[in-house]
C-alpha cells in the first residue's frame, strides 16, 4: 500500500498548510464553491485521503461515493495511466473507440433487467440525468418529467428544477426549466406510510396533478442520496414501477449515489425488485474518473435520431479504461460482498448508539450506504446542529463523516469497500465519542 492504511492527526484541524491555501483559494475561487471541510488534501489511497500537512483522514464519505473500488486502486491506475499513452481523446462521434464499447456492453451486463439494452456515455450525473429526459422525450413525444420530493438529480438548468432542495442548488438561479413535476415520495421515517399507501399517494398526484397522457418519464433514486439516504418504504418502488409501465411512462433509476456496487448489488434497484427502463450511472463507476451513463432498453435508447446525443469529451478513452478496470476489480475481488462486511459491522454499532443517544432517530440503508438522522429526543424536529457537532469532532480526530439530508440533520455512510475491519472500528470509536461529547 502506498499510504498506511491508519488515522493519523499531527496538526489542528485544518493544520497550518492548509490555512494558508484556504487563503489563497478565498481571493481566487468563486464563492458559490464552497467545501464542507476546508482541509486541502494531497494523496489518497484505499480509506486513506492524506492532507497537504500530514495528517491521515479515515475516509468515510468518498468524496460522496464516487472511490467506492479505493482512493487510487492500482488497477485503475494502471489502467488510466496506460491509455493516457496510448489515446487520450478522439471524440466517439468523430472516431470510435473500443473502450467506449466495451464499457457499454458491461452496463448491459450489470443493470438490471434481462433485455437487449443500449448506453449512451457522458461526463457527469447531471449531464446523464439530463439525457434520460431527452431520450424519454423523444421516445414518448411527451414532455412532463416527474421527480420524487427529496431527491436530488443536479445542478444543470434542468436537473436544478429536478432537484427538490432550493438553498443552496436553486435559490436565486431562475428561471427553472418548465414541465417538471415533484410528487410526494416515501419516507417511512417522517410519513409513516407502508409502500401501497405511499405508492397510491404518488400515482394520484401524477394521474391528478400531470395526467399519464403527459408523462415523458418518472425519474427516481431508489435510495435517495442527497436527500439523506432515504429508502423507500417496502413495495413502494415496484408499485410505482408498474404504474409507470401500465401508462407508457418511461421509468428511470438514478443510481448514480446508490449504483456501483455500493449496496451489495451492481444497482439498487435490484433490492426492490425493480427492473427500470432507463439506468443512470456516473460516480463510482470509473474510480475518481468523470464518466456517467445512460444504460436502458434498446428500443428506447434508440429512438432519438443519429446525432442527436453526444458531446466532446463524453465516454472519454481514459475515463472509459478506468470504467472497465473498475468493473474487473468489482468481479475480481468479489466486492460486492464487502459492502454486506461493511452493513454487518456499522449497522449495528450504530443501532447501539441509537439505544444510547436519543438524538438518534433513525438508523437506515444498505451495505456501504447507510445513514442516521439526528432529531431532538422523542420528536421528528430535526436537529442539524447535533451533526454539525459530530461531523466537526470527527474531521478533529481524522475521520471524515458528511452530512446529508433536506434538513441537514443526516450523517451519511459511503465508506469505500477496501475499507478494513479495523479502521472501520475505529471510525466508529470516533463517532461514539463524538455523541459522548454532545
Ligand atoms: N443524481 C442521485 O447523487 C450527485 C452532488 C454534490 P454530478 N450528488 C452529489 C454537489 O454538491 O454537487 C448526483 C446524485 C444523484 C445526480 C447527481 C449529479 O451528479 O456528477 O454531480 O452532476
Amino acid at each position: 500500500m502506498k499510504i498506511e492504511q491508519q488515522r493519523r492527526v499531527l496538526t489542528a484541524i485544518p493544520g497550518p498548510k492548509s490555512v494558508a491555501l484556504q487563503e489563497r483559494r478565498l481571493a481566487s475561487v468563486a464563492a458559490g464553491v464552497s467545501s464542507a471541510l476546508p482541509v486541502f488534501v494531497e494523496r489518497a489511497h484505499g480509506a486513506i485521503v492524506v492532507d497537504v500537512d500530514g495528517n491521515q483522514f479515515i475516509d468515510l464519505g468518498s468524496g460522496i461515493g464516487v472511490m467506492t473500488i479505493g482512493h487510487t486502486d492500482e488497477a485503475v491506475v494502471a489502467a488510466a495511466s496506460g491509455q493516457l499513452e496510448e489515446l487520450t481523446h478522439a471524440m466517439f462521434t468523430i472516431t470510435p473507440y473500443e473502450s467506449y464499447v466495451r464499457v457499454a456492453e458491461l452496463l448491459a451486463e450489470h443493470t438490471p433487467g434481462d433485455w437487449a439494452k443500449k448506453t449512451v456515455l457522458l461526463n457527469s450525473g447531471a449531464e446523464a440525468v439530463e439525457n434520460a429526459v431527452k431520450i424519454a422525450r423523444h421516445y414518448t413525444g411527451r414532455a412532463g418529467v416527474a421527480v420524487l420530493d427529496h431527491a436530488y438529480h443536479g445542478r444543470t438548468n434542468l436537473t436544478m428544477a429536478m432537484t427538490f432542495k432550493a438553498m443552496p442548488y436553486k435559490t436565486g438561479f431562475g428561471p427553472l426549466a418548465p414541465s417538471v413535476f415533484h410528487a410526494p415520495g416515501s419516507y417511512p421515517f417522517r410519513d409513516g406510510l407502508s409502500g401501497p399507501d405511499a405508492a397510491a399517494r404518488t400515482i394520484t398526484y401524477l394521474e391528478k396533478s400531470i395526467g399519464a397522457s403527459d408523462l415523458a418519464c418518472v425519474v427516481a433514486e431508489p435510495i435517495q442520496g442527497e436527500g439523506g439516504f432515504v429508502v423507500p418504504a417496502e413495495g413502494y418502488l415496484a408499485a410505482l414501477q408498474a404504474w409507470c409501465t401500465a401508462n407508457g411512462v418511461v421509468f428511470v433509476a438514478d443510481e448514480i449515489q446508490s449504483g456501483m456496487a455500493r449496496t451489495g448489488r451492481y444497482y439498487a434497484s435490484e433490492h426492490f425488485g425493480v427492473e427500470p427502463d432507463l439506468v443512470l450511472s456516473a460516480k463510482g463507476i470509473a474510480g475518481g474518473l468523470p464518466i456517467a451513463a445512460v444504460t436502458g432498453r434498446a428500443e428506447i435508447m434508440d429512438a432519438p435520431h443519429a446525432g442527436g446525443l453526444g458531446g466532446t469529451f463524453a465516454g472519454n478513452p481514459v475515463a472509459a479504461a478506468a470504467a472497465i478496470a473498475v468493473f474487473g476489480e468489482i468481479e475480481r475481488r468479489n466486492l460486492l460482498a464487502e459492502a454486506g462486511r461493511i452493513e454487518g459491522i456499522l449497522k449495528p454499532a450504530l443501532l447501539e448508539l441509537q439505544e444510547k443517544y436519543p438524538v438518534i432517530g433513525d438508523v437506515r440503508g444498505i451495505g456501504a450506504m447507510l445513514a442516521i438522522e439526528l432529531v431532538h429526543p422523542g420528536t421528528l424536529d430535526p436537529n442539524p446542529v447535533a451533526v454539525g457537532s459530530i461531523t466537526a469532532f470527527a474531521a478533529q480526530h481524522g475521520v471524515l463523516l458528511l452530512s446529508a439530508g433536506t434538513f441537514g440533520n443526516v450523517i451519511r455512510f459511503l465508506p469505500s469497500l477496501a475499507i478494513s475491519d479495523e479502521l472501520l472500528r475505529e471510525a466508529i470509536g470516533v463517532l461514539g465519542e463524538g455523541f459522548a461529547a454532545l
